[in-house]
Order: structure tokens, then sequence, then C-alpha cells
């Protein structure tokens, strides 16, 4: 049998229902998991493609983050532990999309346009998250990379972030480190330790931590990886998927948009806390106060912490490394203006998407990108690491010089290069507030956040809406920019954008202002507005009670 006949055959066991149309989003495809099988089956067959054409192993990622259980999703990654590139995403609409009878056609397409030598060897990573239906659906990955005669390993459950980082390991040849899951807690943990075995001001109470799993992969990894601790950090662990639903009413997202803590954790005054979503590549911390109120700290407190100690370091190792900050809108402008005005460091505004934050993140010696919903990590260039692995290594560095050049290159070793990863920004967080001795309470008073509000609204086609400068501004439907503009004048401190979402059928509002009042009715007036203007469709958004 040809390879093509292989997978004519193997596909109709994976069929496509006629007529369903998908797209590769954001963040890969992602819908209910009824709907999944032939996705998963064709993207075995592409991410087989990308090996062969890249020459270098290739990841599939099964899961849908912070979506409900019932839905799934699928993200391919690239040798490096990036994202896909651009012109793949669009191969994986086609194939996606193609109808059963023109699978082969559409798969030939993509092999002509990028002249793939067929003879070539693929080799393939799968994982997959808790969801019930990923077991399946992993499967069927496996089939199709099978069909088209790849090599594939099975790494069952893992987190998104390890297995970008089992990718990076395997492609480098180990030089990142090895491509296990136990060799990825060796490496972090190791960092951790060395990291925070002087921070003599950290007292016992400091070291706990609670952590909300989600009820999801994150919750199993943060188990398998406490014996690698030790006693440096003491971690409680809550929704950890022994009793409630993956993702609801907890996890990074849910306790970011609500701005209220998840559902079953227990959380005493003062006490830090910190949540992951449904795949641990993003993580939100927070406490309440004695009286009572809730404080989030989120993606952009997370930068600032981070900078902060990157740039005290770099000043102690008299290093002069270029170091940038990369944000969404969607970032607090009180961290803007702190990080540009008080820290005076660079700061880049991207698209939403942590390709595009990545990216951007790449121009820099040391980019550090976060979203504010809590994804990010820090990206070093070669040159930069480089610097820092001869000033750690160099016998007549002064002491002072060879301490920041050893923290800096253990902070290397710490974060996760190729995307946000919970587990090693929750390390990383951890292991900088013991070296600073700093309380969540201080780290939280660097700056004050503005107020702000997101809201969704319901219109009939989502792409009416395109926007420019970093989805700042809208430019169509016509009117809806200026109509933003005077709405944002009526109130102080303000600032408000809209987009359309690339995980959601619906439209996203921001408002921000000077009292959460004001943020409220702001976000209210522009759900309003983009429903009248953009083809709203139910009911008319109604004021926040
Ligand atoms: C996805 C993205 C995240 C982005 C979010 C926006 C990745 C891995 N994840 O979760 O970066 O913030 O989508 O969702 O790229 P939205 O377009 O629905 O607002
Ligand atoms: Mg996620």
């Amino acid at each position: 049998m040809t390879q093509f006949e292989e997978v004519s055959k193997q596909s109709s066991l994976h069929p496509k229902p006629v007529g369903l149309v998908l797209q590769y989003g954001t963040a890969g495809f992602r819908t209910n998991a009824k709907h999944l099988d032939h996705v998963m089956f064709r993207m075995g067959l592409l991410a087989t493609l990308r090996s062969k054409k890249t020459e270098a192993t290739i990841a599939v990622m099964v899961t849908a983050s912070h979506n409900p259980e019932e839905d799934n999703g699928v993200k391919l990654i690239d040798p490096m532990g990036e994202m896909v590139a651009l012109t793949w995403e669009g191969y994986a609409t086609q194939l996606a999309n193609a109808e059963q009878d023109d699978l082969l056609t559409a798969l030939k397409d993509v092999i002509k346009k990028e002249a793939i030598n067929m003879s070539q060897e693929a080799t393939v990573f799968v994982g997959k998250d808790t969801r019930s239906s990923s077991a399946s659906l992993a499967q069927a990955v496996l089939d199709g990379v099978s069909a088209l005669g790849g090599h594939s390993k099975d790494y069952g459950l893992v987190t998104t972030p390890q297995l970008h980082y089992m990718v990076r390991c395997q492609n480098t040849q180990g030089k990142y480190g090895e491509a296990t899951v136990e060799g990825y807690y060796n490496k972090l943990c190791q960092a951790f330790i060395q990291l925070t075995k002087n921070a003599s001001n950290c007292t016992d109470d400091q070291k706990h931590l609670s952590v909300d799993g989600a009820n999801g992969i994150g919750a199993l990894k943060v188990r398998e990886m406490e014996s690698h601790l030790k006693k440096e950090l003491h971690l409680s662990l809550f929704n950890d998927g022994s009793e409630g639903k993956l993702n609801h009413q907890c996890g990074a997202d849910f306790v970011k948009v609500q701005q209220k803590p998840p559902t079953g954790m227990k959380m005493n005054p003062g006490e830090r806390c910190c949540s992951f979503d449904g795949d641990a590549d993003r993580i939100i911390y927070y406490f309440t106060d004695s009286d009572g109120k809730f404080h989030l700290l989120d993606g952009d407190k997370i930068a600032t912490l981070i900078s902060t100690f990157l740039k005290e370091l770099l000043k102690q190792a008299h290093l002069d490394l270029k170091i940038a900050v990369v944000q969404t809108a969607y970032a607090n402008g009180s961290s803007t203006h702190y990080l540009e005005n008080t820290m005076k460091v660079i700061v880049r505004c991207t698209k939403t998407g942590v390709k595009h934050l990545h990216h951007a993140a790449q121009d820099y010696d040391i980019g550090v990108y976060f979203e504010s919903n809590g994804h990010g990590t820090v990206l070093f260039s070669g040159e930069a690491e480089e610097k820092i692995q001869q000033l750690a290594e160099n016998a007549s560095t002064d002491d002072e010089t060879k301490r920041a050049a050893l923290l800096l290159q253990n902070t290397i070793n710490i974060i996760n290069q190729t995307v946000g990863d919970a587990i090693s920004d929750m390390l990383l967080i951890e292991a900088i507030l013991a070296i600073k001795g700093m309380t969540v309470q201080q780290w939280d008073t660097i700056y004050s956040d503005l107020p702000n509000r997101q809201l969704k609204v319901k219109v009939s086609d989502r792409r009416m809406i395109d926007t420019a400068d970093a989805e700042r501004r809208a430019v169509s439907p016509a009117g809806l920019q200026e109509a933003i503009d005077t709405l944002v004048k009526k109130h102080r401190q303000a600032r408000s954008f809209v987009r359309p979402s690339g995980t959601e059928d619906i439209v996203r509002v921001y408002a921000e202002a000077e009292t959460q009042e004001s943020a409220d009715a702001l976000a209210h007036e522009v759900s309003l507005t983009v429903y009248r203007l953009a083809g709203g469709v139910g009911d008319e958004p109604k004021p926040l009670q």
C-alpha cells in the first residue's frame, strides 16, 4: 500500500462531519470535543509533514486550556518549542476543513507548496491534558502520525509548557536539558534550590504557598514535582481534580476575569495564593487582606517583579544588556506607567496572543513578556546567556558581581523560555520573593492597579470589527472609535478598547478608569456602542449592578 492509500484508509476511521468549518485560532483549534476527532487525525498528518520539512521533532498538544471540560483543542509546537509558524496555521485550517474526499488533495497541496521530501524521517511528540476526551483525541493524533509513516512519542499527561520544553530539549541535543518530565523537574528545582539557598531573609512562614490547580493537569504535575523541592517550598494544593470540575469556578482565567478567589480554596488573611489555568501555561497570584478585601497580582505585576529583579542583578553584575517588557493593550495603565517612568525600561505593546509577545521579546537581550491574564516568560538572547555565563565562571570576578552573575545564571535555568509556564513562573516568583525578603503585600504595593472591567458583546459577525495599533484602536465599523473616544473623555484616567476574540464568537470590551464605578460605567457604555454599531444580537447589554 502506498503512503497515501494508507492515509485514505485510516482517515475513513476519523471521518469529518460534512460542512463543519473550524479555524486554527490564536491558540490552535478549540471547540466542543465531539467535533474534533478528524481534526486530531489530520493534525497528526500535518505535524508529520512539518517534521519532515524542518528535519526536526515537532509536537502536538491536546488541550483546550481554560475552556470548560466539554471542550478540547489542539496546538502544534515548532522545533525550538515555539508556536507553529504562521503559514502552517493556514495549512492546518485547510486540512481540518477539507471534506473527506478532498483530504488527499489538500495534503498533496501542502507537500507541493513546501516541497517536502517524503522519504525524510519524521518524529512527533504528543501530550494531553486531563479532560475525559483527551485520551481518544490524542490517539487520533498518533493514528495520523503513523498513517504517514512518522515516529511518535506519547508523553501522556503533561502540561502544555512541559511539552514545549521537551521539543526544545530534543532538538538541541540535550543542551537545553533532558527531554523527560523528570529532567524538567530536576533542572527547574535545582535552579530554585540554588537561587534560594542564601535567602536568609526568608522565614518558614514565607515559604508557604497555596496553589489552585484548576482541577487540571497542573495539579497533578505540582504533586509530582513536590518531592524535588525538599523543604525549600511548602505547597498546599487545592482543586487538585479529586472532586471539582476542570476550570469550573476556579483557575487563573476565572480569578482574573471575576476578580475574586476560586471556590474550593482555603484562604487565610494575608496568605499568598496562586491559580494555574487548565493546561498550566498561566499563573495569577492573589491574597485577601485582614478586611477581607481581595488583591489580585496579575501578569502585569508579575512582569514588574521579574523585570525589577533582573534589572537590579544586571546593575550589580555591571552588565550592559538591553531589557524590555512586552505587554498587550490589556496591561493595566498603572503598570505601563510604572515600568516606563519609574523603572525606566523599554515597554512594547503587541496584539493579544502569545506568539506576538514572544516574537517581540526576541528583539532584546532580555525580553520579559506577560499578558495580564498571567501568560508569560522571559527570553534571553544567546549573547546575553554567554556574557552571564562568562562572568559567573571568571575567577577574577569580584564577589558582588559574581553573586549577581550566579543568580542570573540560575534564573536562566529556572525559566522555561519556550512559552509561559505556570510551574516555572511560580518557582521564579517564589525565589525572587525569598531573595528579596519581600511579602506578597509589599509586592502588591509596587503600584496600584487602575480599576478595570472586561465585558463580552455578542454580535452577528465579529469580523466586522477591525483594529490597528496593537488592538488599541478600532478602524471599523465606521464611527466606533470616535464614539469610544467621546465616552472615554467623560471619565478620569480612562482608557477603553474593543477587539474581536480569537477564541470565542464574541467581541471583548476593556475599560479602565479612576474608580471601579467609572470603569464599570465606561465598559457598559462602550458595550452598548459595539452592540449598536456592530450588529449586536440578543438583548442590549445591561448596566453592571
Ligand atoms: C489564547 C492565547 C492567549 C490569549 C487568549 C486571548 C496562546 C497560547 N493563548 O488563550 O495568549 O490571551 O487566547 O483570547 O496563544 P481571546 O482572543 O478570546 O481574548
Ligand atoms: Mg492555557
